[in-house]
């Protein structure tokens, strides 16, 4: 395919063009009704938040940059399990647009991906640089569903995220399932999967949610439908009052939601990225 970046002595530069083509071919592979709730988005915004959320902000270390969930250690480690769909999926957009990095090509799969689900427009920039092996992450940087909100605070603050952000990443839960050939947990959180809303949010206050009595992890299922599940992590936004602050916030107001999604979540995707450029670029989404 004849590409619209300059070549300047032989180097391909692409423009934002040529990024929407990408962003285009994305979107053209999300939707698929053999699998999940129709939807290969949630896995690919999962694939984004993990190749991201690895960072470290007192060493510099892990984030998106670099892409070593391509190398075992990282693609084996138990938090990663399932995300080989996302990464195989995406490895034939590579094979067509192959000047474009794993790196950038996975976090610009994940704006897409929210995007495409309904949810807003994410600022991103090209500019991140595949790494090798030696680059991988240790396991453990990712948080466990299990856990409380000292083990929330301690993984967030580490990338550098405040109390709000946190709040206001976790809506992404909106998005997707669980499953227990990957996490071991079941269930999607919400009644629209594939939809990036702030159900999530509204489901957590108004719903009652009790253990669900299982041979699995321990996980909440709503009492009136028990179709829905949250985590112990899910619930510790509501049991701690300063989380529960922004829970509310985001629960009343949809926009004020998708306005602090796009920033914590654009910002995510950045973390630890030695940028050249400054410009971002904003997809047009397909629905445009
Ligand atoms: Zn998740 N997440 N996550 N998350 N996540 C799962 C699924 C998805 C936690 C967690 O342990 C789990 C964020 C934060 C946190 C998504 C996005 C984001 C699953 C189920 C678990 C267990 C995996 C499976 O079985 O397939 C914990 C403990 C979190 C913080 C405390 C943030 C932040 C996210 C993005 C901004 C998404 C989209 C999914 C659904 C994946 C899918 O395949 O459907």
């Amino acid at each position: 395919a004849q590409a619209s970046g300059l070549k300047t002595g032989g180097v391909f530069t692409p423009t934002k063009d040529d990024f929407q083509k990408v962003y285009n071919d994305v979107a053209e592979l999300l939707e698929n009704n053999e699998y999940d709730d129709g939807s290969y988005g949630p896995v690919v915004v999962r694939l984004g938040w993990h190749a991201s959320g690895t960072y470290d902000k007192d060493t510099k270390t892990g984030g998106s940059n670099g892409a070593t969930m391509r190398f075992a250690p990282e693609s084996d480690h138990g938090a990663n399990a399932g995300l080989k769909t996302a990464r195989d999926l995406l490895e034939g957009i590579k094979q067509k647009h192959h000047w474009i990095t794993y790196s950038d090509l996975w976090t610009l799969a994940a704006v897409a991906a929210i995007q495409e689900m309904g949810g807003p427009k994410i600022p991103w920039r090209p500019g991140r640089k595949d790494g090798d092996v030696s680059a991988c992450t240790p396991d453990g940087r990712l948080p466990d569903a299990s856990k409380d909100q000292k083990h929330i605070r301690a993984i967030f603050y580490r990338m550098g995220f405040n109390d709000q952000e946190i709040v206001a990443l976790s809506g992404a839960h909106a998005l997707g399932r669980c499953h227990t050939d990957r996490s071991g947990f079941d269930g999607p959180w919400t009644f629209s999967p594939t939809m990036l809303t702030n159900d999530y949010y509204k489901l957590l206050l108004e719903e009652k949610w009790s253990w669900k009595k299982w041979n699995g992890p321990k996980q909440f299922e709503d009492v009136s439908t028990k179709s829905l599940m949250m985590l112990p992590t899910d619930m510790a936004l509501i049991k701690d009052k300063e989380f529960r602050k922004h829970v509310e916030r985001y629960a009343k107001d949809n926009d004020l939601f998708f306005k602090d999604f796009a920033d914590a979540f654009g910002r995510l995707l950045e973390l630890g990225v030695p940028f050249e450029k400054e410009e971002k670029f904003i997809f047009k989404s397909t629905s445009d």
